[in-house]
């Protein structure tokens, strides 16, 4: 509809943008990772929501395109950052399961420099969903790359146990929803506290997401959480923005 048609002009006229949110060391307040969050501002309408749109882009077959206009402006900023800190890219289904993929990120870093240690891709469980042996293939050709993998929302998906045993992730987002009752809900501490247990043992890092209280963020330091995401820290900024957060540890 009207958005479709849209986003197909929106790159060529600048209405899009990358915002960078920080990820944070618990144990030292250094920020270890931004995630790359895509802004649409629609000349009409306003801010547009990637929820809203990337669906949209996906359909289309646009995502390849936007996908890897992401990937190069992303890597190119983390460029500006010091070497510890990386940079996430969240990457679509459609993304991950596009035959271009591979050839399209060894472009990017070899174009932009960035030390593939440096990025991490953030994957949905929902991604994984179908077992399918091409999707163990496609993780373990990007591994080879260099770039590091990251399990978004988990908990949310049905499948990711089976790929744990299989594929050498690097990271675990818990789902903000598990995050959002602490440090009341018995349930939530009793999963979250399970998979930052399972993840550690797994020599993974354990990120919460979605972490706004500092009474959350007290409950996640004493079960032992890698590292926190969420607008208690600061919600996502544009780049020119991120100095300030790297020069002010939380
Ligand atoms: O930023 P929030 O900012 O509202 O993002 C909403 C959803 O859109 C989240 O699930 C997030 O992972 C997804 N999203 C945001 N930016 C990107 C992007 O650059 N690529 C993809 N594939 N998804 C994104
Ligand atoms: O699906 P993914 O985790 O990639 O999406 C990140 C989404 O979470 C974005 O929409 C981002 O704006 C949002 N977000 C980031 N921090 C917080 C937070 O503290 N609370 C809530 N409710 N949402 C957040
Ligand atoms: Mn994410
Ligand atoms: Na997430």
């Amino acid at each position: 509809q009207m958005l479709k048609a849209g986003l197909r002009s929106a790159l060529k006229r600048g209405e899009l943008s990358l915002h960078f949110q920080p990820l944070v060391d618990l144990r030292n307040g250094r920020v270890t990772c931004l995630e790359t969050l895509l802004r649409w501002r629609h000349p009409l309408y306003g801010p547009v929501s990637p929820a809203e749109f990337i669906p949209l882009a996906e359909e289309s077959g646009m995502i390849i395109r936007l996908g890897e206009w992401i990937l190069r402006n992303a890597c190119r900023a983390a460029t500006c950052w010091p070497d510890t800190v990386n940079v996430a890219v969240n990457l679509s289904a459609v993304q991950f399961r596009d035959p271009g993929l591979l050839r399209a990120l060894s472009e990017t870093l070899c174009v932009t420099a960035l030390r593939p240690g440096r990025l991490e891709l953030e994957i949905t469980e929902s991604t994984l969903l179908q077992d399918d042996p091409a999707n163990i293939a496609t993780l373990d050709a990007l591994r080879a790359l260099g770039v590091r993998i990251a399990l978004d929302d988990f908990g949310t998906g049905f499948s990711s146990l089976g790929y744990l045993l299989r594929i050498r992730f690097d990271k675990i987002k818990i789902d903000r929803s598990f995050i959002a009752g602490l440090p009341g809900r018995v349930e939530s501490k009793a999963i979250v506290s399970a998979v930052v247990g399972m993840g550690h043992s797994l020599g993974l890092s354990v990120t919460a997401e979605g972490v706004e209280t500092a009474e959350q963020l007290e409950a996640l330091r004493q079960l032992g959480c890698t590292d926190a995401q969420g607008y208690l820290f600061s919600p996502p900024v544009p780049a020119a923005e991120v100095a300030a957060l790297l020069w002010q540890p939380c």
